[in-house]
C-alpha cells in the first residue's frame, strides 16, 4: 500500500480535482492518491514570479504530508516549482510532473515536443529540458498561448488550440511524442493522442507511477548530502512559519 500526495501548487481547487482523477485512473489498486492546493499563492503559475511564490506554500504542504507519513509526493505544475527543496523536505520520493512526461517519453521516443500554455512560460521549460539531460530528444518546445485557467473553460476553445500544436509540432518539429506541459491538460490526453495519433505523455499519470514504482523498490530520497533535512534555523517575521525544524 503506497500513500501518495499529489500537490497542485496553484490554489485553484478545480485543477486539483482534474489532477487527482487523472492521479486516480493510473493509480494501482493498493494505491492511495489525496491531491491538495495551498490555500495561499496564485490561482495559476504562469511566470518565473508565480513559480517562487507558489513554491514555498508547495513546499508547507510537502511539510505536511511528510508529518502525515506520506511515502511520495507529485509536485503537479509543469515547472515543476521547489523540486529540490522538496526533496529536502521529504523521506519518499519526490517526481515533477514535467521530469516525469519528459523520461516518459524518452522511454518510448526518439522526439518529443513539449506543447504548454503561454509563451512566455516556454524558457521555463527550456531550462527543465537541459537540467533534466533530454535536451537530444526535446524536438521542440510550443505554446498553444492559453492561459492555464481557460483549461478549466470548456467554452474557451483551448482543447482546439492544444489539439491544432500538437500537429504543428508532429508536422514541423518532427515530434513523434507529445508532452502536454500543464498539470490542468491531465484530462486531455486520452481524447488529443486518439486525435493527433502519436503518444501524448501527461506528467501527473506519469509521475504517480514513477512515485508507485520508487516506493515499490524501497527507494527514498537520499538523505546524505545535499538533499538532507535543512537544519534547523530562525527564519524572521512573516516567514518563521516557514523555519526548518529539528529532524
Ligand atoms: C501548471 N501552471 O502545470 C503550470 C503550467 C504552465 O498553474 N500549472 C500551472 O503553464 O507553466
Amino acid at each position: 500500500m503506497a500513500r501518495i500526495l499529489v500537490i497542485n501548487p496553484n490554489t485553484t481547487a478545480s485543477m486539483t480535482a482534474t489532477i487527482a482523477e487523472a492521479a486516480r485512473s493510473v493509480a494501482s489498486p493498493a494505491t492511495e492518491i489525496v491531491a491538495r492546493n495551498p490555500e495561499d499563492g496564485p490561482v495559476s503559475i504562469e511566470s518565473h514570479y508565480d513559480e517562487a511564490i507558489s513554491a514555498a506554500a508547495m513546499l508547507q504542504e510537502i511539510r505536511r504530508g511528510e508529518a502525515e507519513g506520506f511515502d511520495g509526493f507529485v509536485i503537479a505544475c509543469f515547472g515543476d516549482p521547489g523540486l529540490l527543496a522538496a526533496r529536502e523536505m521529504a523521506t519518499g520520493p519526490v517526481i515533477g510532473i514535467a521530469e516525469a512526461a519528459m523520461h516518459a517519453a524518452s522511454f518510448i521516443a526518439t522526439k518529443f515536443s513539449v506543447v504548454t500554455t503561454l509563451s512566455r512560460t516556454c524558457v521555463i521549460a527550456e531550462h527543465l529540458v537541459r537540467n533534466y539531460g533530454v535536451e537530444h530528444f526535446c524536438a521542440g518546445i510550443r505554446a498553444c498561448d492559453v492561459p492555464v485557467l481557460a483549461l478549466e473553460d470548456e467554452s474557451s476553445g483551448a482543447y482546439q488550440l492544444i489539439a491544432d500544436e500538437c500537429r504543428r509540432a508532429i508536422a514541423e518539429d518532427g515530434a513523434n511524442a507529445i508532452v502536454l506541459g500543464c498539470g490542468g491538460m491531465a484530462d486531455l490526453t486520452a481524447r488529443l493522442q486518439a486525435e493527433i495519433g502519436v503518444p501524448v505523455i501527461d506528467g501527473v499519470t506519469a509521475a504517480v507511477k514513477f512515485v508507485e514504482s520508487l516506493v515499490g523498490l524501497g527507494l527514498r530520497t537520499s538523505k546524505h548530502g545535499d538533499l538532507a533535512f535543512p537544519g534547523p534555523k530562525t527564519y524572521s517575521g512573516a516567514f518563521s512559519q516557514y523555519a526548518p525544524s529539528q529532524h
